[in-house]
């Protein structure tokens, strides 16, 4: 299956959100297939491929780049999609806005193959929205050939060395991009504080001249191109990156790292959610959550998914965190700390 279109990244804060265009229902004719609408670069071609063989669904994918960038498209109106993918820190965000369907999920047949740990999740505790789907951390990547180091600490992504000017790459999505910054300064996500956000502004202000772009796709092409010498990334696209270039390298920094969980969920108004439970339940299949671990290179929550994944992926640094690495999961941002981000993501904008 290959992505029918790539939405660009987005760079609007949610408060500009609800001046999105209607959306067309753009499968609204095109009943018994499923429609997946995922992350860029997030689904394994081959996974889509088997679940077609096993059921006869046929399967079509279209992408995006940020939490902002669905919630935009999913406030804008029905949409044609049967499964979307939503990360930890905006489940309750979606659910609030009524934009997501109940599936169940404990009632389905291989949900007892989670993980203990993943069964109950903060932010839905009784399976009763979304199934995880992978999980990671967020923090950046540099090229070693231009800029030996050592480096151990977010300050060279936020205040970089001279030798980056102009060469840095940063999420296209506020949520990622001033959570991170606001743990560099030793501040929880979603912080209000108004001198904290204050600090964050400055920091990300300074940080502009050495700031190439603010986009969430084609990150690995551009380090692996040189394209960017520094960018701000996540754990499983990191290892990709650096397998394809070994010079890059992803820092696990001594501020510690963002920590996040996607989770399929099935939109409000999708055309087919039978077969959408389906996929979820195919989802918590061992042997299909490895298929795309191993394509994506993250860890997914499915016990007895080990013995499936490439051992190489399964050994990589970016792929096992430190143990003593501190990794904070963003609570979600209520509507003041959205607003602020807001604020602050057009300033930095503009
Ligand atoms: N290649 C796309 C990877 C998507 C990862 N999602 C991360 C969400 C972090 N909030």
């Amino acid at each position: 299956m290959k992505a029918k279109h790539a939405l660009t990244a987005f760079g609007l804060g949610l408060a500009a959100l609800g001046a999105a265009p209607l959306a067309q229902p753009a499968h609204a004719a095109d009943a018994g297939v499923l429609h997946i609408f995922n992350w860029t670069d997030y689904t394994a071609p081959d996974l889509l491929k088997k679940f077609t063989k096993e059921t006869g669904i046929k399967v079509t994918l279209d992408t995006y780049d940020s939490n902002e960038t669905l919630l935009a498209k999913l406030k804008a109106g029905t949409t044609g999609y049967d499964l979307v993918v939503v990360s930890d820190d905006f489940v309750k965000i979606f659910e609030q806005q009524n934009l997501l369907v109940k599936v169940d999920a404990a009632s389905m047949p291989n949900f007892h193959n989670l993980e203990p740990r993943w069964q109950k999740r903060d932010w839905d505790p009784t399976a009763e929205y979304t199934v995880p789907w992978q999980w990671g951390t967020t923090s950046f990547t540099y090229d070693t050939k231009v800029y030996p180091g050592p480096v151990d600490s977010l300050g060279t992504l936020f205040k970089p060395p001279a030798v980056f000017k102009g060469q840095v790459g940063m999420f296209g999505s506020p949520s990622e991009v001033i959570n991170l910054a606001l743990l560099y300064l030793g501040h929880p996500p979603c912080d209000t504080d108004p001198s904290d956000l204050k600090a964050t502004l400055a920091l990300l202000e300074a940080q502009k001249p050495f700031v190439k772009l603010y986009n969430s796709d084609g990150i690995i092409d551009r380090l692996t191109s040189g394209e960017v010498t520094m960018s701000e990334q996540w754990s499983g696209d990191a290892m990709r990156a650096r397998v394809a270039k070994p010079t890059l390298k992803y820092v696990f920094a001594k501020e510690g790292g963002i920590g996040w969980m996607d989770n399929l969920a099935i939109p409000k108004g999708a055309p087919d959610v039978e077969n959408a439970k389906k996929f979820i339940n195919f989802m918590m299949d061992p042997e299909n959550a490895a298929i795309e671990s191993n394509f994506a290179g993250y860890q997914n929550a499915v016990s007895g998914s080990n013995k499936y994944l490439q051992p190489a992926m399964a050994a990589s640094p970016e792929f096992n965190p430190p143990s003593d690495y501190k990794i904070v999961f963003s609570p979600g941002c209520d509507a003041k700390a959205t607003k602020d981000f807001d604020r602050i993501w057009t300033l930095i904008r503009k």
